[in-house]
């Protein structure tokens, strides 16, 4: 590990800090998003979903199962790792602050008093969990299988590496329990102690970065050992497997992503860290192998990953069922952190692509508008209406369901709530000669180049819908720099627009390289017209089928009653155009015949002379969100 400073409050809030790699994230203090789609979604994040979440954890007992010596293990209350969801919260709001929260003071006191209610949970050895160890109930680390001590223990240095980022420093409070909790884990399972791993991995990634903030080799040397140590099958034997542990091969030897989908993904992002920091680019380029193979075998059109309910895992390659798509929400969130760490690593602007799918199509989807309800599971095809969720009861079944106000099983609203607060990490680096833009939303950019130099941007676009991009210089001096900017692969016949003139520019990263004036405009038009996609004839449950993008975004035809659209066939030969309430495309819904046995010799479709009309397609973010529904994203042809 090549850190010579800890890394705290003084380069910024930012999640992810690689002492080596070609860029440099910028964090919050550098990038403030200022309006468009992304900030109305990070002030919902803040003014709801925060405060909802945290309503819901007090209601159900899981932040009161800290509470120090009163807590016992008869009033302990929800699943095994419900601590992990505080945990995230606490990231989450430890992020809003640095965000620069509206009410920054009630925000504070909150993140006090839970750590205050944390620490005082935590034993004199730095154990700390509120489902183990206590009188009555079962031993530390008795069931590595579920206990899910150790991705709690994750979940807990993420947090503090939140805050310790944004606003505690190398002194805060919850720095010190995690330190504690970090001591203590080094000291069980380092090489001395028990050769396990947890059921769960996330600790890696939580080690990691600890070592980042507190320049401490040991942490980063126990998260490498949690990485060579999986793969050994040293787990109990389950009916699911050891693959749904990620404890089936070594991380070295898989050639792709496999079992449960946010096991494999958070480990994944783990060993990352863990290559960067050792230097060992065999793991990466591995994982980068892996993580390819994903993307291009076992993800669905959304950036979606997992495609099995019963153990939440990815499915064989191509194995990719619209309606029995799981695609949870937190695999989104897993798979933007792997490919951030990706990015950052290798610099390939792919994973840009990775990101900003999962970002429009996943994340954007999963938070209800009131952002107190939300997707655990993403479908692409939804049969039946959506059942109406109340508005104050949990859910009890956590594989699928309409978006709810919250779930038994709810990790996934607090770790969309800390991707969300955290956004503007993941827009903007440096390289080298100057910045680098990788998702565009409105943005006010102030930072200094590797050099030193100050430098400052603004932003402005209208994506997701319209694809102009304005990057207006509000900060230099009279010496040259780049700015790169991204081309996405959907935007082909994209332009550019300076003070030099207009020309086309191909898909990929266009650096511009010069002095630049304050107040100089560069602007990119990216095509943003609707088009039809085609999925992999190996995916057989899509053949035959189309889908809908424009920009960045899958459409979906939806019905709240109108249209059967298990009989939909749509006109692919007829190219999907702009219409006022969304995309249309010319369709046409057939009659089934009568029901009965489903099955017959094979029928020339005679349907192409069929008439069709217009019919109306919305982006796959807004499907459910006006009532009951049946969507679909793959579209029959005809
Ligand atoms: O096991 C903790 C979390 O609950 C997992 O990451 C999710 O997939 C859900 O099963
Ligand atoms: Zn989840």
């Amino acid at each position: 590990m090549t850190v010579t400073s800890p890394d705290t409050t003084a380069v910024g809030g930012r999640p992810v800090v690689p002492s080596r790699g070609g860029l440099r994230p910028l964090g919050q203090r550098e990038v403030r998003i200022t309006g468009g789609f992304w900030r109305a979604r990070q002030d919902v994040n803040a003014t709801a979903t925060l405060p909802h979440a945290r309503s819901w954890m007090d209601r159900l007992g899981w932040t009161a199962n800290f509470a120090g010596p009163d807590a016992t293990s008869a009033r302990r209350r929800g699943r095994e790792f419900t601590d992990s969801e505080v945990y995230k919260l606490l990231e989450a709001m430890s992020w809003e602050v640095g965000r620069g929260a509206t009410a920054p003071e009630e925000l504070e006191a909150q993140i006090v008093e839970l750590t205050s209610v944390i620490a005082a949970a935590q034993a004199p050895d730095g154990y700390l969990h509120t489902a183990f160890g206590r009188p009555g109930q079962p031993d530390r680390y008795s069931d590595l299988l579920w206990g899910h001590e150790l991705y709690c223990t994750g979940h807990l240095l993420q947090a503090a590496v939140a805050r310790a980022r944004t606003c505690g420093g190398d002194d805060d409070p919850l720095l010190a329990v995690a330190r504690r909790a970090a001591d203590h884990v080094c000291e069980a399972f380092g090489p001395n102690g028990t050769p396990g791993v947890c059921g769960h991995p996330e600790i890696e990634l939580g080690l990691v970065e600890l070592a980042r903030v507190t320049g401490e080799r040991r942490y980063l040397d126990q998260a490498a050992l949690f990485v060579e140590r999986r793969g050994h099958r040293t787990l109990p034997r389950h009916h699911f497997g050891w693959s749904y542990f990620s404890d089936d091969e070594p991380v070295r030897e898989s050639a792709v992503l496999h079992g449960h989908a946010v096991r494999a993904l958070y480990l994944a992002a783990g060993a990352v860290d863990v290559a960067v920091e050792t230097g060992d680019d065999e793991l990466l380029r591995t994982v980068a192998a892996q993580f390819d193979r994903t993307w291009a075998r076992r993800t669905y059109l959304t950036g979606g990953m997992g495609s099995r309910h019963a153990d939440e895992a990815f499915g064989d390659d191509f194995v990719l069922p619209a309606d029995r798509a799981y695609s949870e929400t937190c695999a989104g969130v897993a798979a933007i952190m792997l490919a951030w760490r990706l990015l950052l690593a290798t610099g390939d602007g792919r994973y840009d692509e990775v990101i900003e799918r999962i970002l429009y199509n996943v994340v954007a989807t999963a938070i209800g508008d009131d952002g107190r309800s939300f997707f655990y599971a993403h479908t692409l095809h939804q049969r039946t209406p959506t059942a109406a969720s109340a508005h104050d009861e949990e859910q009890l079944g956590f594989g699928g369901g309409p978006r709810a106000p919250w779930f038994e099983v709810s990790c996934c609203l607090p770790n969309a709530a800390r991707l969300l607060a955290s956004l503007s990490c993941y827009l903007v680096t440096a390289d080298d000669t100057g910045l680098r833009l990788h998702q565009y939303a409105d943005a006010e950019v102030a930072t200094r180049l590797a050099d030193g130099r100050e430098v400052g941007l603004r932003v402005r676009t209208g994506l997701p819908d319209d694809g102009t991009v304005t990057v207006r210089v509000t900060k230099t001096d009279d010496q040259p720099w780049s700015i790169t900017l991204r081309v996405p692969q959907w935007a082909a016949g994209a332009e550019l627009v300076t003070t030099h003139g207009r020309r086309h520019v191909p898909v990929g990263d266009i650096v511009v390289y010069r002095t630049f004036a304050v107040g100089e405009e560069i602007r990119l038009e990216l095509p943003t017209r609707p088009r039809f996609t085609a999925p992999d004839p190996r995916v057989d449950a899509t053949r035959g089928c189309v889908a809908v993008e424009r920009g960045p975004l899958v459409y979906c035809a939806e019905s709240t009653g109108e249209h059967d659209l298990d009989t939909l066939r749509v006109d692919a030969a007829v190219p999907p155009v702009d219409a006022a309430a969304g995309v249309e495309v010319r369709a046409r819904f057939d009659v089934p015949d009568a029901d009965g046995w489903p099955y017959g010799p094979p029928r020339p479709d005679d349907g192409t002379t069929r008439a069709t009309t217009p019919l109306n397609l919305v982006p796959y973010h807004r499907w459910a969100r006006g009532g009951p529904s049946t969507m679909r994203v793959w579209l029959p042809g005809t």
